[in-house]
């Protein structure tokens, strides 16, 4: 017998496929639709290690089951191509982005194409093309339209190796994200997304979604939402008085009382102005200027480390006063508290917080205790720390004795009768700094007129294309090299017609992610039509039709970035009418990483990465994916193992074996051969794989099919039908195999029922991956009926037959209607029947 030959089966059946095109997504209206994406990637210069595809095949195994169950299935595929990875790969290695983001998307199609993945390659997206970018240009100019995207000219983070401005989520702590490298606080003039606007409802509809709870969690805790209130303390100075407020933001208005001092952040406006009016008030103003110099040097991670020691200034001269009991608070400078978060001013209560009562400590300030936890008896602990929890209110006047919650009430209405302050409530999620002073990016279609401001270009010039340029390092000098192109700078202004520039900053790598999942929905013929939002009717049809993704699958670090992006682009589509549905993602898996065998991540720098190419040459594609799948839990971190890999591979060319040698048996030989065992074991699995894959389990879906593939081996004869069974089950994880032999049994039942070999040659080619699905027969997968015995009085007095599914009411009753235990219960009265499932039925008369 020939031998597995997996490098010839698996060419052919991708070059029989693709010219088939059984892959392609049509617009099937009778079937049920199936939208399954992958998060896609930015192709990299290295190419694919054999960690990427572990979530790829995973949505291949799905897609193809679904469309085997039955589905319309859309799985399409494309590339993340503008962005900081790829154009510091291109000025690490010296080529044009473009050149190298081509060749490296080429290498990638090539990789995933080997694995024999089922992607409809027509509806194929590149981020960077034109054509594409063109629709996010659109998008930002609809942003650009309600208000939602402007300049902002607020110190941002600023990343000294990759030369641009940043986003609060493109940092990890204090370092940046993509290099490592400590970022700066930099004020420059830059294009801002308000997805403040929409904290609110990214908040709120995650209800809606089906996603595992860690990035859920994550999700709600970047939103940040608090309740709370603001308080305007006045402030009072000794020789003259002033109109300034400071408006604090706190969760703990209850504690009002015991705020013995107010801080306020080193950047907040009010100390520039308190330090200006006041300058000859402060006493201490030299020092004050080098405190706030000194703070500019530190990060928010710094500032904020609990840890750490905190310092802080006094601005001395200067007093708050207490709205509620007229009591002056010293009023300092610090930089544990951020300028950017809630009013940038703290009441500070060293009480009940535990920082301040750290810095109430360090810098000699009373204590006032204001919360008592041994109510109705008011004595207050001496405290070692602060008390933070709730309980009821002392010394606090009017609303001593209140608990907590009722005085946090109270408290906002008195301060909004006197217009004061009042209830509010605050996110921590930060505006979306959205332009970066790098090439590799989208154009911001923005004109900049003297006259006119910044205005929109026409949407009928869109794309503004990025213009081919030599020298595309970042300059560092908060500009974008763009800004050195001085034909493609100057313009007209699309609105006076005056003289206007450019506006050079390109867009951040997140933004073509943004929206990608609706570009494969709407491509056609290599154009992408998005309704416009006065609705073209066509169009939204598509869209109504696939949204949302029913199944989104890729790696969880994107929790908190694209996921939250996406999903604010699409509720600001959704609002202006261009989306049909709330969310984007209504299903989310995260895959867990593939660690090289020594457990450290696979990297060129460990010398361990595996490429898929050397696998699937000496073992094969299917090997491949049925180890990835096998290889354990889908959402957890596992290490290679060249062993594991090899068993697959032997499990594979058992299949081959088997299937072969009941191919080349004589027809009458395999035909109408049952065996009761076996068929049960077949609806078993049939049931067992089917639940597994719908629930992503897809090891115990393969070790289920090990195990039937151990029984057929032991079998004498085996009927065709059975091995068709097993290879429909096994064909999502190892399509290629599975392809060749059902072909070839095709071919050989079809012999046998006309006898004659030509009637056997297929005038229709129908894929496996086309096949319908296998049902089980409920009935099969019963195990057969078994015996328990019946106990009369404690003394087992006969037996009967039961079946694994009744009841227990059931097994009672025939218990009861067993000729032998008539005859022992005659005439006496039943006291219990007692049945200990599987095992016995006790009578006592
Ligand atoms: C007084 C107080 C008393 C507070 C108390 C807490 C406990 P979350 O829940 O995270 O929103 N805060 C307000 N603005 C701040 C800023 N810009 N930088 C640092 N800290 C700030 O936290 C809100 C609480 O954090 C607020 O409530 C405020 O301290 C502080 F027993 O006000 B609290
Ligand atoms: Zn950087």
């Amino acid at each position: 017998m020939a031998d597995y030959n997996h490098r010839k089966i698996e060419k052919k059946w991708q070059k029989i496929w693709e010219k088939s095109g059984i892959y392609k997504t049509k617009e099937i209206k009778s079937k049920p639709k199936y939208y399954i994406l992958d998060m896609f990637p930015y192709p990299s210069g290295e190419g694919l290690h054999v960690g990427h595809p572990r979530g790829y095949i995973a949505t291949d195994v799905y897609s193809r089951y679904r469309r085997m169950k039955g589905f319309n299935v859309l799985h399409p595929m494309g590339w993340d191509a503008f962005g900081l990875p790829a154009e510091n790969y291109a000025i690490k290695h010296k080529i044009h982005p473009k050149i190298a983001v081509n060749k490296n998307i080429a290498t990638y199609k090539r990789q995933l194409k080997a694995i024999g993945l089922d992607y409809d390659w027509s509806r194929e997206i590149n981020t960077a093309a034109p054509n594409y970018y063109k629709w996010t240009q659109w998008i930002f100019l609809q942003f650009f339209k309600k208000g939602l995207a402007f300049q902002s000219f607020e110190p941002i983070n600023w990343c000294p190796s990759c030369k641009t401005g940043l986003a609060l989520e493109d940092l990890d702590g204090n370092l940046c994200e993509r290099c490592g490298t400590l970022v700066e606080k930099k004020p420059m003039r830059q294009w801002v997304l308000k997805i403040t606007a929409y904290a609110e409802k990214l908040l709120k509809d995650l209800k809606l979604l089906d996603w595992p709870n860690p990035i859920i969690e994550q999700q709600k805790n970047w939103i940040g939402k608090s309740e709370g209130a603001i308080v305007k303390f006045g402030v009072r100075c000794q020789m003259s008085d002033v109109k300034n407020n400071i408006e604090v933001f706190t969760t703990r208005l209850d504690t009002i009382f015991g705020c013995t001092y107010l801080v306020i952040a080193p950047e907040h406006k009010l100390v520039s102005s308190i330090i200006r009016q006041l300058a000859d008030q402060v006493s201490n103003l030299k020092e004050v200027e080098k405190y706030i110099q000194e703070s500019k040097k530190k990060s928010e991670i710094q500032r904020t480390d609990l840890a750490k020691d905190k310092t802080g200034i006094e601005l001395k001269g200067v007093k708050a006063v207490n709205p509620f009991n007229n009591e002056e608070a010293s009023v300092f400078v610090a930089d544990y508290v951020l300028g950017s978060y809630g009013t940038g001013a703290v009441m500070a209560v060293p009480a009940h917080d535990q920082r301040d009562f750290e810095f109430a400590k360090k810098y000699n300030l009373p204590i006032k205790m204001v919360i008592c936890p041994n109510y109705p008896k008011p004595i207050c602990p001496v405290l070692d720390k602060a008390y933070i929890e709730d309980g009821h209110l002392v010394n606090s006047g009017q609303f001593t004795s209140l608990t907590s919650q009722e005085a946090r009430e109270k408290m906002a209405d008195w301060l909004k009768k006197n217009k004061i302050g009042g209830k509010t409530i605050k996110y921590r999620l930060q505006d979306w700094v959205f332009s970066r002073q790098r090439y590799w990016g989208e154009p911001i279609p923005l004109i900049h007129c003297e006259e006119c401001g910044a205005v929109a270009v026409s949407e009928k010039d869109l794309p503004v294309k990025l213009p081919p340029i030599k020298s595309y390092e970042p300059t560092g000098t908060g500009e974008s090299p763009l800004a050195n192109i001085t034909k493609w700078v100057n313009v007209k202004c699309p609105k006076c017609n005056g003289p206007a520039k450019r506006e050079t900053n390109t867009m951040p790598q997140w933004a073509g992610s943004c929206w990608y999942y609706l570009a494969y929905i709407v491509k056609e013929n290599s154009k992408f039509k998005i309704p416009m939002p006065t609705g073209r009717q066509e169009n939204s049809k598509l869209l109504k039709k696939w949204l949302p993704v029913d199944f989104y699958v890729g790696g969880a670090e994107h929790a908190t970035r694209h996921l939250i992006y996406a999903r604010f682009w699409h509720k600001f589509l959704y609002d202006i009418g261009v989306v049909p549905t709330k969310e984007p993602f209504h299903k989310l898996a995260n895959q867990g990483l593939i660690l090289a065998e020594d457990a450290r991540k696979m990297s060129k720098r460990w010398g361990n990465v595996i490429s898929p190419d050397e696998i699937i040459k000496n073992y094969g594609a299917d090997t491949l994916r049925v180890y990835e799948m096998f290889m354990g839990p889908f959402e957890q971190a596992i290490n290679w193992s060249a062993d594991s890999m090899v068993g697959s591979r032997r499990f594979l060319e058992r299949v081959y074996k088997l299937v072969s040698s009941i191919i080349r048996q004589p027809a009458d030989q395999v035909s109408g051969v049952k065996n009761s065992n076996l068929e049960r074991l077949l609806h078993q699995t049939i049931k067992k794989v089917t639940e597994d894959i719908e629930n992503f389990k897809f090891n115990t879906a393969i070790s289920a099919l090990m195990i039937l593939l151990n029984e057929m081996e032991k079998q004498s004869q085996l009927s065709i039908v059975s091995c068709q069974l097993f290879l429909k089950l096994l064909s999502p994880f190892a399509p290629h195999l599975s392809e060749e032999l059902w072909q070839q049994l095709k071919a050989q039942s079809s012999r046998q029922r006309r006898g004659s070999p030509k009637a056997a040659k297929l005038k229709v080619f129908k894929s496996i991956h086309e096949e319908s699905w296998p049902k089980y027969d409920k009935k099969m997968i019963k195990e057969e009926t078994y015996k328990i015995p019946i106990q009369i009085n404690g003394k087992v007095r006969a037996e009967i037959e039961i079946e694994t599914d009744w009841k227990d009411e059931k097994v009672k009753e025939a218990a009861l209607a067993n000729e032998t235990v008539k005859k022992w219960i005659s005439g006496k009265e039943i006291k219990k029947v007692i049945y200990a499932k599987n095992k016995i039925v006790n009578i006592v008369v």
